[in-house]
Parts: C-alpha cells; structure tokens; sequence
C-alpha cells in the first residue's frame, strides 16, 4: 500500500484534490499497477466520478471502506440488513449518467455498472425496491426489540449501555463484568451487534448491561442513522458507561467525538459515567474522579488486568440507586428519556 498525504485550504468540489496531486496518484497508480484508490475523506459523488475518470481505477472514499468494513462483521439479522440498507443508500446516490466508464475497469465495481443509462433506471428501480422492502423488515424487528425491552424495563432491570469509541475496550469490559463471550479483537468495529446479558452489581441489583457498536471519527451520517435503531439501546439506558481508550494519544478527540454523536442520537441528557479503560498501558492513573458532590464521574480500570473493577462495581451502584429512587418516586415508572423514531 502507498499513502499520499496531500493539504488543502479547502476541498477541490470538482476533485477533491488540486490538479498536481490528481497527476501525482495518476503516475503513482501506474506505477503500483494498483486497482484501487482509497481516499479516507467523504467524497462528493461528482468528485467520486471525476477521480475514477482521471485515475482510471475504482476511488473508494471513507464512507464506502466502513461500509465494506460493516458488511464484513455484521451478524445479526438486524445488523446485516442494516448495513445493506445503508450501501444502497450510499450507492443510490452514485448512480448517476456517465457511471458506464467503470465496465471497462477489471474488477471495478462489480454489480454496480451497467451499460448505459436504461441499466442505471433499472438498477435505479431494484435499489429503491430492495430499500423498501429492507425498510419494511427493520421496522418489524425494530417493534420486536422495543418489546422486549419494555418488558425488562417493567420488570423493574436497571439498563446500562456500554458506548464508546471503536477499539476502546468495550465488549472486553462486558466480557469482564458478565463474564460472557463477546468477541473482542485489536481491529475497528469489531462489534456491530447490540449484545444485552444479565448481571448482578453488588448494591444496585440486577442490571442488564448492553455491548454496542463503536463510534468512530467522521463516522458517515448515514450510518449513524442506520445504525439509529441499534443504537436506540443506548438512548433508552438508564445509565450510559463511556469506555475511553486511556492509552490511545487521540483519548480527548475520541472521547469528543463520542460525546457528539451521543448528541446527534438523542442521549445527551442520559447519565454517563466515563471509563478510562487499559490503565494497565499507561503511566500512572488516579483509581476515580468525583465532581464537587462527591459523585463518582470517572473510574480508571484495565478491564484485561481486573485492574479498577472493584472501583466501576461501586461507581456504577452509586449511579444507579438514585436513579431507582427517583423511579419510585414518580407516577410514571418507565418513564424514558425521549426517543423521536
Ligand atoms: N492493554 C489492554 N488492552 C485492552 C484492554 N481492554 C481491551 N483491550 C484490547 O483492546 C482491543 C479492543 O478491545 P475490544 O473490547 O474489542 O474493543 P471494543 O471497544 O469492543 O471495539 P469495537 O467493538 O470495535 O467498538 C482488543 O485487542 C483488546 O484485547 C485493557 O484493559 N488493556
Ligand atoms: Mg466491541
């Protein structure tokens, strides 16, 4: 793999890139005989087209690569037609006139070409024809998860959601405290599938602690919104725990980013409880962080170690006792933050 780095004022709306750097990657595709060309920026369609045009490889741009990279790990039923949901939707919007130059590429695009523009109305017709059915089917499943959930609310079950960046330990952490086995590896969105187990917290009860998909940096508006439903578990927790990677060097940009998109899917106002997870690869770390009540804001663990678990148990009992209190105390007892779907 070759990687260019290129600095611009502002994006070039026909390229992207300048002109010199077009001819630069030109020759250097050439060169490498590369098939592909991988910009990890959002391109426009136009600039998509165009750079095909000058390259004369396939342009992959940030939003397809993550599309690819979800395709590879979604597992759940819920998940998969996610992720199709949104590579049509992402797809939709690049079949436009002049598409055809890519038939003449080897291993282009595959399914995506056609000749001419009758192919593309076509292609057109069974893309908006598959979204809908797809549409159709994630609302079912939809309906049948809120169900499920507000049975466990009813039944009175604190819901603890596990957010945060992609690779920041999450599903290690949930293996940690319900001593499940969800996969976990050193690569991005190793989880794409909300996972929910049952476990018991000394002082809070029984808790139903859920794994989530990761977030990641410029994560494409369009998989946020098709990864909405998933995430709903998030929204609807009582309890949010935000598992920061303590050891990566882009920690605060990371936890950011976490904090916008939390916004963006309708969970700012829900608790949270930060997490910096892998202390075990860091200098020195405090055990917990209060605010000036006393309440516990951040718990410092290395969910590989155990290191700090003890400390989260407590952080997270006395996050939830009073959130039970207040449950009890008013008319609606399932009450929730607010979802808009
Ligand atoms: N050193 C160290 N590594 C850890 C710790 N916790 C997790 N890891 C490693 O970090 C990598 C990512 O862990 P995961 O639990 O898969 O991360 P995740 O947040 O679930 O990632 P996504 O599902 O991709 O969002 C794995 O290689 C883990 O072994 C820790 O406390 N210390
Ligand atoms: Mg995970």
């Amino acid at each position: 793999m070759h990687r260019v780095l290129a600095r611009r004022e502002r994006p070039d709306s026909a390229f992207f890139l300048g002109s010199g750097k077009v001819r630069e990657i030109a020759a250097l595709a050439q060169e490498h005989r590369a098939d592909t060309v991988m910009f990890d920026v959002a391109l426009s369609p136009v600039q998509q087209r165009n750079l095909e045009r000058e390259l004369a490889v396939a342009v992959l741009d940030r939003t397809a690569l993550i599309l690819a990279i979800f395709g590879q790990r979604a597992k759940s039923r819920e998940g998969k037609l996610q992720v199709e949901l949104a590579q049509l939707e992402h797809l939709a919007t690049r079949l436009v006139r002049g598409w055809t130059h890519l038939e003449r590429q080897r291993g282009g695009l595959g399914k995506t070409g056609g000749p001419g523009e009758k192919q593309i109305e076509l292609d057109r017709r069974q893309i908006a024809h598959r979204v809908k059915l797809l549409r159709e089917r994630l609302r079912t499943l939809h309906k049948q998860r809120r169900t499920q959930r507000r049975a466990r609310a009813r039944r009175d079950v604190f819901n603890v959601s596990l957010v945060g960046y992609t690779n920041a330990g999450k599903s290690t952490l949930f293996n940690a405290l319900t001593r499940a086995d969800s996969y976990t590896a050193d690569q991005l969105f190793a989880t794409l599938d909300t996972t929910s187990r049952r476990c018991f917290v000394d002082g809070a009860g029984e808790i139903v602690l859920s794994d989530t998909v990761g977030f990641i940096r410029g994560l494409p508006h369009s998989l946020v919104a098709a990864f909405k439903s998933t995430l709903e578990e998030a929204v609807e927790a009582d309890l949010l725990v935000h598992v920061v990677d303590a050891s990566a060097g882009t920690r605060d940009a990371q936890i950011d980013e976490v904090d916008r998109v939390l916004e963006e899917i309708g969970a700012a106002d829900v608790p949270c409880l930060l997490v910096f997870n892998k202390i075990d690869q860091i200098d020195r770390a405090p055990s917990v962080e209060r605010d000036p009540y006393g309440t516990i804001r951040a718990v410092f663990v290395s969910a590989a170690t155990g290191l700090g678990l003890e400390n989260l148990r407590d952080a997270l009992a006395q996050r939830l006792l009073p959130i039970r209190d207040l449950g009890a105390s008013s008319a609606e007892p399932n009450a929730r933050v607010g979802v808009t779907v």
